[in-house]
């Protein structure tokens, strides 16, 4: 290609995929000026049109396509919402005497881009089938069920054999967290993939367009031409639903032993929360309305989501509401529970789960589930008195603070400390063990295939060892709303202690 840029495994993220100039083989693509005339053609369009990019390439449109066709496309355009919007004809008869098209239409610049593929004919019946799956997803109770019926619908929807939930982490990694398969082969479930897998650029692009698809993986991506306009830009392809994707990409597919592939941005809050991931095991295209009910699918499901969530938020900061209240009063009645550490985690852990706690205050230590030895707990709280404000204190790589913590990463990888006065400090200090201790590998997925030029680094169990890696000695992250909780339990803990060393006063004068 004219796009001088040689990508490895260490530049991914700077692969400008969107710009490498090549359609795939199932459709066509036009590109008009301003002034609808051809100003760029896929090399293959003799193929669906019987007219060479030669004959075609520079020519007003209007000297290819019937009146109607361009009425058409006029009118569409005119509908075209927003930076990134793209407007879909089914069966629209492109040029005379030649079959009907299903056509996705877009701007690009000022170009206007014409993509279109044979049509299908099968409207009617994609789009009463997204009504009946939001209908069932509705009823689903519980996130589990609600993500885990999500990757049904869409495996029903679209026939591939497998269909994945994968779940982006707060850096960009992610995890399956939900599957459907077609029987007899291996689950991903459960497993996890650093966040190069899925590269910034590609984030940010399955932001703006939510739906690809890589209907063979073996076809040979076919050049858009010409390549560079006389100004030497390229065409920016990142709407287009024919656009082929990159070679480092294509070279994981042929590793895990996939024919096709397709994917379905998440979005929730206008962040990409996640993807469902597809694979098939032979090339498979969905039709032009299938996957145009997939993607819309795909909206409704995250706006579903964002109100499941949502309200699981509310729920879970009204149960911490109570875990602070509970706390605080049976405090109140009975001081020692504060230094009961087996009782603090029986409260605890149901909102903020974590492994062990230990308590620290005037120097007597107490412990529950796991956590690191006496002598260690001195040290991590020396470490907190340095380190800490008067809030709550998070790491979840303890290693990063105190090097001698890497004895104990397998109880203590993680923490998550509330200071309960002011100086010297005591504390309550939840513990997460590291998080390759709950993670599991499901078995190996790539037996009989030849690795790329790239070797089996690009293979989901190498991109897990590599996420394995990145994880060791690190504990899964408390979250924001976890952090937020453990602010109001440090609140309503000081009251209490404040009280009791009020009235300790009281009773000494
Ligand atoms: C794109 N990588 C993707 C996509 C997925 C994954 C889902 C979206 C494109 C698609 O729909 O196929 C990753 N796929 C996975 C993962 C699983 C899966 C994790 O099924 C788990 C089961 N990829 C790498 C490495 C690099 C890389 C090491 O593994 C770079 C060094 C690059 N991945 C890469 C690029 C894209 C991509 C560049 C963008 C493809 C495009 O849209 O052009």
């Amino acid at each position: 290609g004219s796009v001088d840029f040689s990508v490895d495994l260490d530049n991914c993220e700077r692969e400008p995929i969107h710009v490498l100039g090549t359609v795939q083989p199932f459709g066509f693509l036009i590109a008009l000026t301003a002034d609808w005339l051809v100003s760029r053609v896929s090399a293959n369009s003799a193929d669906f049109t019987g007219l060479s990019p030669d004959q075609m390439l520079g020519q007003p449109i209007g000297a290819i396509f019937r009146h109607e066709a361009i009425h058409s496309l006029r009118n569409r355009i005119t509908l075209l919402r927003g930076p990134d919007a793209v407007e879909r004809i089914f069966s629209l008869i492109l040029i005379e005497g030649v079959q009907p098209f299903d056509v996705a239409v877009h701007f690009s610049g000022s170009l206007v881009v014409i993509e279109a593929e044979p049509a299908c004919h099968d409207e009617m019946e994609a789009s009463s089938m997204v009504r009946s799956m939001v209908a069932r997803l509705g009823q689903t109770e519980g996130m589990t069920a609600f993500l885990r019926d999500g990757a049904r619908q869409v495996r029903a929807l679209t026939g591939f054999d497998r269909v994945m939930v994968y779940r982006f982490a707060e850096g960009g990694d992610g995890e399956v967290v939900a599957e459907a398969l077609r029987p007899g082969i291996d689950s991903f479930f459960g497993l996890h993939y650093p966040a190069s897998d899925i590269p910034a650029q590609a984030r940010a692009l399955y932001l703006r367009n939510i739906f690809r698809v890589i209907a063979d993986v073996q076809a040979k991506p076919v050049p858009v031409v010409p390549q560079l306009d006389p100004s030497g830009a390229a065409l920016d392809m990142s709407l287009c639903l024919t656009r082929a994707v990159s070679p480092i990409h294509i070279e994981y597919l042929n590793n895990m032993g996939v024919g096709a592939s397709l994917s379905i941005s998440i979005v929730v809050e206008g962040r990409l929360w996640g993807l469902f991931a597809c694979h098939h095991y032979a090339p498979r295209l969905p039709s032009f309305a299938q996957r145009s009910a997939a993607e819309l699918f795909g909206q409704i499901f995250s706006m579903m989501l964002e109100n499941r969530e949502r309200s699981e938020t509310a729920a879970y900061e009204g149960k911490a509401r109570q875990v602070a209240d509970r706390l605080m009063s049976a405090v109140a009645q009975d001081h020692d529970l504060l230094s009961n550490a087996r009782w603090l985690g029986d409260v605890i852990f149901d909102t903020i789960p974590a492994d062990g706690v230990g308590v620290y205050i005037d120097g007597q230590m107490s412990f529950s589930g796991l956590t690191p030895d006496e002598p260690s707990f001195a040290a991590i709280v020396a470490m907190l008195n340095r380190a800490a404000a008067s809030q709550v204190f998070t790491t979840d790589r303890l290693v990063g603070l105190l090097p001698e913590a890497s004895a104990y990463a397998d109880r203590a990888a993680g923490l998550l400390a509330i200071p309960l006065s002011r100086r010297p400090r005591d504390y309550v200090v939840l513990f997460r063990a590291e998080q390759l201790r709950s993670v599991r590998w499901a078995g190996n997925q790539e037996k009989h295939v030849e690795y790329g030029p790239n070797g089996p680094r690009l293979t989901p169990r190498k991109s897990f060892e590599e996420w394995s890696e990145l994880v060791r000695g690190t504990a899964l992250p408390f979250a924001a709303a976890e952090r937020r909780v453990a602010e109001a339990l440090r609140t309503a803990l000081l009251e209490v202690v404040l009280r009791l060393s009020d009235s300790a006063h009281e009773e000494r004068q």
